[in-house]
């Protein structure tokens, strides 16, 4: 059985992993809607992974025995004006998440919750990683998306990440 406190930030992380996946989900769109393929492919596989993120949160907590909550997931709702809009946003929003692990962290540590925290270790490492890859994304289209020869080059690479599977298995 787990504190009642972490298995509320648990769910309520949950949640927000899924709107994560919804963010994405709506940012690929906007590139696919647009002709950019691989822009499109790379959020696409990143709603892929927030939702493998959700069913972790998920399948600890009925691994310890408790119940998940389902919340509303918002509808991202934004209209972006240009390209670089969604690179931005996904950074401000890994930033957001990653205080928000963080947090959980912080109460699981108050109540000597080890299991939890041990258990987070996993989503800490992988936020460093969220937030290097929006950072490079970003910066990468500062430095050669310029003109349509240079996002077409850069669209070309987001084309070849491929979809991997969470390293945690629980
Ligand atoms: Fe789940 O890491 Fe992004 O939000």
């Amino acid at each position: 059985m787990l504190n009642k406190n972490i298995v509320n930030l648990l769910n309520e992380q949950l949640n927000r992993e899924l709107y994560s996946a919804y963010l994405y989900l709506d940012m690929a769109n906007y590139y696919a809607e647009n002709n950019l393929n691989g822009f499109e492919n790379w959020f696409y596989i990143q709603t892929q992974e927030e939702r493998d993120h959700a069913m972790l949160y998920r399948q600890y907590l009925l691994n310890n025995g408790e119940s998940i909550v389902l919340k509303k997931v918002d509808a991202p709702n934004i209209k972006y004006n240009n390209f670089r809009e969604p690179l931005v946003n996904s950074l401000e929003h890994e930033q957001q998440i990653t205080s928000f692990i963080n947090n959980i962290y912080d109460e699981a540590y108050k109540i000597k919750d080890y299991r939890t925290m041990q258990f987070l270790d996993w989503f800490i490492k992988e936020q460093g990683e969220e937030e290097k890859n929006a950072d490079d994304n970003l910066k990468k289209y500062d430095l050669f998306a310029g003109d349509s020869k240079g996002l077409y080059m850069l669209d070309n690479e987001m084309k070849s990440r491929i979809y991997t599977a969470p390293s945690l298995v629980l």
